[in-house]
């Protein structure tokens, strides 16, 4: 154990970790030192504008200030605020050479053949089979658009069986150790499962996941971890307090996974258990596949450290980020990013096409190489600037004001900030079928897009075209009517397979 502390605290360092979320333990009052050599390192950062109602703080909420102030290094929030607002200008003088990824980068399951769909599918099964694969969840998203305030893969998208997302996922991955299991002849097949919360929806999902008994998986096996926060910096670069005793602070974004997958030990555990391959996606794509043998064993015989699936473009106005090439080095342009230029670019072949329509779906494959390396490269990974309209205490008069429009900003990584600091050669892209693959889980009800409305429908066609696939005759009164095939029943090629005895040349059709 001791060598594992070892591990940990030698990569803080290295990581200089801010923003940790304090895990509850009750904060104890700071000794005078230890008050005036934190008071002493904000003054100089020009921050010590936190400390303005200290002296008249209870010893709890001193305690409690202190504890949150020592996770910050003021001098780093400092750097990066400047950083996000200022980036520093390229030396080069043209500007960002954007390009799709080249052919050889890419493949895609829409053209794949049977044989190679096959043979990437049997080598992830036997990857799994191997126990050297697991899977990390993002769920630290707040799901502001939708409108709940609970984590968003606690919701329930109306299906008949009232699963929610969380379930649907964690179906998929008991029935992928199964899979695995059965074809291998194993007594059991292990895919840990690493879900990332963030402070507001770290207890409700532990709660969640309690009350429905890790959906069948076993506990030792789902590890939930949180990811880190930073401070809101007022327009004017200064921290802002939410309350007299507590800073104003949000999720690093879904890039602070990295540091998150360090600091709260995640990659220890994968390398305890001999992971090698791990698959990370997002809580609201009620379609995913999670732990695809397919992508898996696409991915590792390409021998890359990052692999992303990728859906074609809906329209040029679609908010996903788009995988391309920048200057050479994979790269992702967020959709609150892009020039509309770009977004709007024609392929110079077909005119009927983007230019750009690698849709990127946050699910992504890493080499337990690549996630090893994290230490080395995640202070280079950039912030990104949201600006929001952020409640705060005016240190001048100690109200708490609700401003009306943004007065300051919130600063947050993204997962694919890190593609560009892979060569081209160490990452691969494959492309898959929207229908199949991608219903995202955005908007709230009724607004007919994204919303929890499409996502039920979009899993019940999904169930029916696999049972009309093998043969199957559905009656129903609506044409729009669908099916909900239990994650228990079908991981999409073993349900077909199970049906293939009766139509083997459906199987191929469908998949
Ligand atoms: C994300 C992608 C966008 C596109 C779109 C497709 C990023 C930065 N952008 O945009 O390119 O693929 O999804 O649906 O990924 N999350 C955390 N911690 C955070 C913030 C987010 O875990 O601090 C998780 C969140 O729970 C979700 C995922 O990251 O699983 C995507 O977050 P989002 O839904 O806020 O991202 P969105 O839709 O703006």
């Amino acid at each position: 154990m001791e060598a594992v502390k070892e591990t940990i605290n030698s990569a803080l360092e290295k990581l200089n970790i801010t923003g940790g979320a304090s895990q509850g333990t009750p904060a104890k009052e700071p000794s005078e030192g230890d008050f005036n050599g934190l008071k002493a390192t904000y003054e100089k950062a020009g921050q010590g504008q936190v400390f303005s109602f200290y002296e008249k703080l209870s010893t709890a909420e001193k305690a409690a200030l202190f504890e949150q102030l020592s996770g910050f290094d003021p001098e780093y929030i400092n750097e990066i605020t400047e950083r996000a607002l200022h980036p520093a200008k390229t030396d080069s003088t043209e500007a960002d050479k954007l390009e799709p990824l080249p052919e050889n980068a890419t493949s895609s399951v829409l053209d794949s053949s049977t044989e190679n769909l096959d043979k990437w599918y049997n080598s992830g099964l036997e990857l799994i089979a191997e126990n050297k694969v697991a899977v990390v969840l993002m769920a630290g998203g707040q799901g502001t658009r939708l409108g709940s305030s609970a984590p968003k893969g606690c919701f329930d998208i109306g299906l008949p069986s009232k699963k929610s997302l969380f379930q649907l996922q964690g179906e998929r991955i008991r029935k992928a150790e199964l899979l695995a299991a059965k074809k291998h002849g194993k007594e059991s097949v292990t895919i840990p499962w690493y879900v990332m919360t963030s402070g507001p929806t770290r207890g409700p999902t532990a709660d969640f996941f309690e009350k429905n008994a890790w959906f069948g998986l076993k506990k030792e096996n789902v590890v939930i971890f949180e990811q880190g926060v930073l401070p809101c910096i007022s327009n004017e670069g200064k921290i802002l307090l939410e309350s007299k005793s507590k800073v104003a602070v949000a999720p690093d974004g879904n890039g602070g996974l990295y540091q998150a997958l360090i600091q709260s030990g995640v990659v220890t555990d994968m390398g305890k258990r001999g992971i090698q391959h791990i698959h990370a996606y997002c809580v609201d794509n009620c379609l995913v596949k999670v732990a695809d043998p397919v992508f898996i064993g696409f991915s590792a015989s390409k021998n890359v450290d990052i692999a992303t699936k990728v859906v074609r473009k809906r329209n040029a106005k679609e908010s996903v980020g788009l995988i391309l090439q920048k200057n050479g080095k994979p790269d992702v342009v967020e959709y609150s990013e892009i020039s509309s230029e770009d977004a709007e670019a024609k392929d110079s072949k077909d005119s009927s096409l983007l230019k750009f329509r690698a849709a990127n779906i946050v699910n992504h494959y890493y080499s337990y190489e690549f996630l090893e390396s994290i230490p080395e490269w995640a202070k280079k990974l950039p912030h990104h600037v949201a600006r929001k309209k952020i409640p705060f205490v005016n240190t001048e008069t100690g109200e708490t004001v609700k401003p009306e429009k943004p007065n300051g900003i919130k600063l947050e990584q993204f997962v694919f900030d890190c593609f560009p600091f892979l060569t081209l050669d160490k990452f691969a892209c494959m492309e898959v079928k929207r229908e199949d693959e991608f219903s995202p889980l955005k908007n709230a009800r009724g607004t007919g897009e994204d919303d929890p409305d499409t996502s039920k429908q979009d899993i019940m066609t999904q169930g029916k075209k696999w049972v009309q696939a093998v043969g199957a005759t559905v009656v129903s009164e609506q044409q729009t009517d669908g099916i909900e095939v239990s994650p228990l029943i079908s991981y999409v090629s073993h349900f077909l397979k199970f049906c293939e005895i009766m139509q083997p040349p459906l199987y191929r059709a469908a998949y």
